[in-house]
């Protein structure tokens, strides 16, 4: 029974990171089930793809986004406003800024998507697209160029769109993937980085819980304590109070190191004074950070069952 748009070797190939011709060897082989097409090209059922990555320990998230939009990552199925030939190309991050200056929610979103379905990469995006957009953005509020409700609107119109994609690579068993858990300090309102973060490691395998913007880092470690995960993520863009942000990760810290977790911070407003004394948070600078840091410490799947 056929489980949705069957999909070409090619694609399952590099979804899964691996080469074409070792993907056909082993269809011939018998490990996959295909069937073909009248030119006798090998076609393969979403849920069939599945089943093999799953069986072989393959991580499957970039799979899961290829079967969710039917074939054709970013395609015009599940997003109908996307322009398939629109690519990622210098000039989005201005069609971005104007479309957002003009509330223009359609375009913002089809020049995210069409960037996303180009690069897909979340720390991309955000580093070279989202990121430099909403400096702009403030430095035109910085300049009284931009109302500050306008901010609002670009913040929420970007949010909406990255939380999209997030739906996209909802893995299926989560139990079968290591937790890293997210959030802002309190004091902090900041979304963006957090939702790209969760973006960036979920392509990376892991199972991320987003405890949003705003969270008392007492109620943090209580989190963290209970849901015992192998990551913990900041992204902290507005400052309040470094002397109390100070203590608070090292209290932090302390959680981590209790069970295991590694910790990673990051956003505009993390700077290396704030873990001073603190030993084993690392602080990057770029969402690719994130995103290489995750790869970098995923444990396995048998070990994030154990
Ligand atoms: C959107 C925004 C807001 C929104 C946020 C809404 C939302 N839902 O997120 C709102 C309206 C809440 C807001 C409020 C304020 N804001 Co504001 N805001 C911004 C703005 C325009 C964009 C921030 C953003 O989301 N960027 C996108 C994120 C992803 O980028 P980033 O944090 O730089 O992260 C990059 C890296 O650090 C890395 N990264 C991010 N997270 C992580 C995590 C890890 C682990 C790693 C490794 C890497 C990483 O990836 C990103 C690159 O891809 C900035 C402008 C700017 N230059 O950033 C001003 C800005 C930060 N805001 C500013 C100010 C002053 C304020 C207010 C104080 C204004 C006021 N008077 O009320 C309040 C404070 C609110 C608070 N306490 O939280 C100033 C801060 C100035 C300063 N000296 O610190 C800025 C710089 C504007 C300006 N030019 O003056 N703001």
């Amino acid at each position: 029974m056929s489980t949705g748009r069957p999909l070409k070797t090619q694609q399952v190939a590099d979804a899964l990171g691996i080469g074409v011709s070792t993907l056909k060897r082993w269809i011939d082989a018998g490990r996959l089930e295909v069937s073909r097409t009248v030119g006798r090209h090998r076609l393969i059922d979403p849920a069939e793809a599945l089943r093999f990555a799953r069986d072989q320990q393959f991580q499957t998230s970039q799979l899961e986004v290829l079967i969710a939009e039917g074939g054709e990552h970013g395609s015009a199925e599940t997003f109908p406003d996307v322009e398939k030939r629109s690519a990622w190309d210098s000039r989005s991050v201005e069609r971005l800024f104007d479309a957002l200056k003009r509330d223009d929610r359609r375009e913002s979103r089809r020049v995210i998507l069409a960037a996303y379905g180009h690069i897909k990469d979340a720390a991309q995006l955000s580093d070279e697209l989202i990121c430099p957009v909403m400096r702009m953005v403030g430095d035109g509020w910085g300049r009284g160029e931009w109302d500050v409700f306008e901010e609002h609107q670009a913040s929420q119109t970007v949010g909406s769109v990255v939380q999209a994609l997030i739906e996209k690579v909802r893995p299926v068993h989560y139990a079968l993937l290591p937790l890293a858990i997210g959030a802002a300090p309190e004091g902090d309102q900041s979304t963006l980085g957090l939702l790209l973060g969760e973006l960036a490691l979920r392509e990376q395998g892991w199972h991320v819980k987003n405890l949003g913007a705003n969270l008392p880092l007492k109620s943090l470690i209580r989190a963290v304590r209970s849901h015992r995960p192998a990551l913990i993520f900041l992204s902290h863009c507005h400052l309040v109070d470094p002397i109390i942000l100070h203590d608070e990760l090292r209290l932090l810290n302390e959680s981590a190191r209790e069970i295991g977790a590694q910790m990673i911070l990051g956003g505009r407003a993390m700077a290396p004074d704030l873990i001073r004394g603190i030993e084993g948070p690392i602080i990057g600078q770029s969402m690719a950070q994130l995103r290489d840091f995750g790869r970098q410490i995923r444990p396995n799947h048998q070990e994030a069952n154990n």
